[in-house]
């Protein structure tokens, strides 16, 4: 049978808990730092190390067969990928932000405003959703100190703990979506015996810690 490929994050956030996520799974395989793809030892399966945002695209084209990736990426990306599972780390919020002066406090007086945003699709959706007209200004990184240096007037981002809006000024003020990672596949493909015996083993590695 073939075997198998899996993306998953080569370094950042979800890097650690994806790799122990596959450990647990009883899989066997060389983690450097170096190395982009490694082959496990005890199962037809190969790991590919990508940034988080080729992801989704990678198993929609079918170069990995599986994914972990966070569900922000998935929908900013916005590919047709089936969720085999929701892995219940990495959890986040994307949300809207402004300065703590108290010009805008809800979702109308954003409107002609301009949003500082990584997440533009995301957020294009989500505005015309709630009839908002704003302009949205996409930057790849440091969305928090757009507002300071007059590039917006508010943001729209990702949040955990909260302590980044917190100490650049910013209050949130909307949530946009709840994202955690989940391990995704190609549609049509979740009969493969495979696939079906290493989403089994995720899900036990998840119900044993529950
Ligand atoms: O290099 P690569 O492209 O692979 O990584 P990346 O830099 O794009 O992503 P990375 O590693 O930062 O995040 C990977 C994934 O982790 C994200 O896509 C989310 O699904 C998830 N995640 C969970 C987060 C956070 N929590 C998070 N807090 N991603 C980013 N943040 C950032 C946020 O953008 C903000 O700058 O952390 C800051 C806020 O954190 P708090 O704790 O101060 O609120
Ligand atoms: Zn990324």
């Amino acid at each position: 049978m073939k075997t198998l490929k899996i993306a998953i994050q080569k370094s950042g956030r979800l890097n650690e808990k994806s790799v122990e996520l596959l450990k647990n799974c009883g899989l066997s395989f060389e983690n450097y730092k170096s190395s982009l793809i490694s082959t496990v030892s005890n199962f037809p399966l190969e790991i590919l190390f990508l940034r988080d945002d080729d992801i989704p695209e990678y198993v929609q084209d079918g170069i990995a067969d599986l994914g972990i990736v966070g569900e922000n990426v998935i929908n900013e990306t916005e590919v047709d990928v089936a969720y085999l599972q929701m892995l219940g780390f990495g959890k986040c919020s994307l949300k809207l932000a402004v300065p703590n002066n108290g010009q805008i406090q809800s979702l109308s007086d954003l409107s002609g405003k301009a949003i500082a945003t990584s997440y533009p699709n995301i957020l294009k959706k989500f505005l015309a959703k709630n009839n908002v007209a704003a302009d949205i200004r996409t930057i790849s990184g440091s969305v928090e100190i757009a507002p300071g240096l007059g590039l917006s007037d508010a943001i729209c981002d990702l949040v955990s703990t909260g302590g980044t809006l917190k100490s650049n000024g910013l209050i949130p003020f909307g949530d946009v979506m709840h994202s955690q990672a989940v391990l995704i596949g190609r549609k049509g493909d979740e009969q493969n015996p495979l696939i079906v015996e290493l989403l089994q083993r995720v899900q036990s590695v998840l119900r044993a810690k529950e």
